[in-house]
């Protein structure tokens, strides 16, 4: 007995058919986009140049410049990425960290040319509160994005007084010699310690974070009160911080003495 041999199926073929014609659009509508863009860059790089650049293009870079500048100032900012991006990084390197660390009784100690000053948590929340999401950069070779919420370490160094000779607020740019060169921050045990430049430690994307991902600091991640630098490697972004002291010589820091490079930069 013969079996009935399978039509093609014309269902089949319609399908074919339509994707053959939604293939041809999408050619076309591509080719047109790309020749609509050709045209805008064609008349973009035709025009006059303003400091070696087509001006529309010199507005663009002056506009993002001005924007830049008044953020970060004379600083490069570590990339920010949407917070939808963040996930919880790896509790990675606990040294210093004491877990029985009474929270109620912690300060901040902070120590400079003038003297020195304790700050209870809620004195840190008082500081304009920052968020940012960023890059968490191990030297190990994995990074993560986390939203951090905190104060500018800059903002805290300048309230205090002392992390100028004047005791007057910070001014990288206009009285850079009146910064201290440098800060050191550690744990309230002093057995995980960094340091850093001024245009690192006074970096607007330098905080004394007391959130992570939307939810108070757990304790392995530094609580009550971690640094973020993002701007650094990992490293460089101290948990449990207890003291932090503007200095004249450049600190000791835990990873240098090591073999890693004092500056952590990326
Ligand atoms: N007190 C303390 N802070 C620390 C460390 C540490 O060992 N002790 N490790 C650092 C390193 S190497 C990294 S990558 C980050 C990791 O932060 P996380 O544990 O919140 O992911 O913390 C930094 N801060
Ligand atoms: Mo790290």
């Amino acid at each position: 007995m013969k079996m009935p041999s399978v039509p093609e199926s014309p269902a089949d073929d319609e399908v074919a058919r339509r994707l053959r014609a939604m293939t041809r659009r999408g050619f076309a509508w591509g080719g047109a986009s790309a020749l609509a863009a050709l045209a805008a860059w064609r008349w973009v790089a035709t025009r006059p140049n303003d400091q070696g650049v087509p001006w529309p293009l010199r507005r663009v870079l002056e506009f993002d410049e001005r924007v830049h500048r008044a953020v970060f100032g004379p600083f490069k900012p570590a990339p920010a990425f949407p917070a939808s991006a963040s996930r919880t990084p790896r509790v990675n390197g606990r040294i210093g960290i004491d877990l029985g660390l009474n929270v109620d009784a912690w300060r901040l100690k902070v120590a400079g040319p003038g003297g020195s000053k304790s700050y209870t948590l809620a004195e840190v929340k008082a500081l304009p509160r920052v968020e940012m999401t960023t890059e968490l950069k191990c030297i190990e070779g994995w990074s993560v994005v986390v939203t951090w919420a905190g104060a500018r370490l800059t903002d805290l160094a300048s309230a205090s007084g002392l992390a100028t000779r004047s005791g007057r607020p910070i001014d990288l740019r206009d009285s850079p010699g009146d910064v201290m060169p440098f800060a050191s921050a550690a744990t309230p045990n002093a057995a995980y310690y960094v340091g850093l430049e001024a245009d690192g430690a006074f970096h607007p994307q330098t905080l004394l974070c007391y959130e992570m991902n939307g939810r108070p600091l757990e304790p392995l991640h530094g609580a009550p009160l971690r640094l973020a630098v993002p701007i650094k490697y990992g490293i460089k972004s101290l948990k449990q911080v207890g003291s932090i002291a503007f200095t004249e010589a450049r600190p000791i820091d835990y990873w240098a003495e090591r073999g890693y490079d004092w500056f952590a930069g990326h």
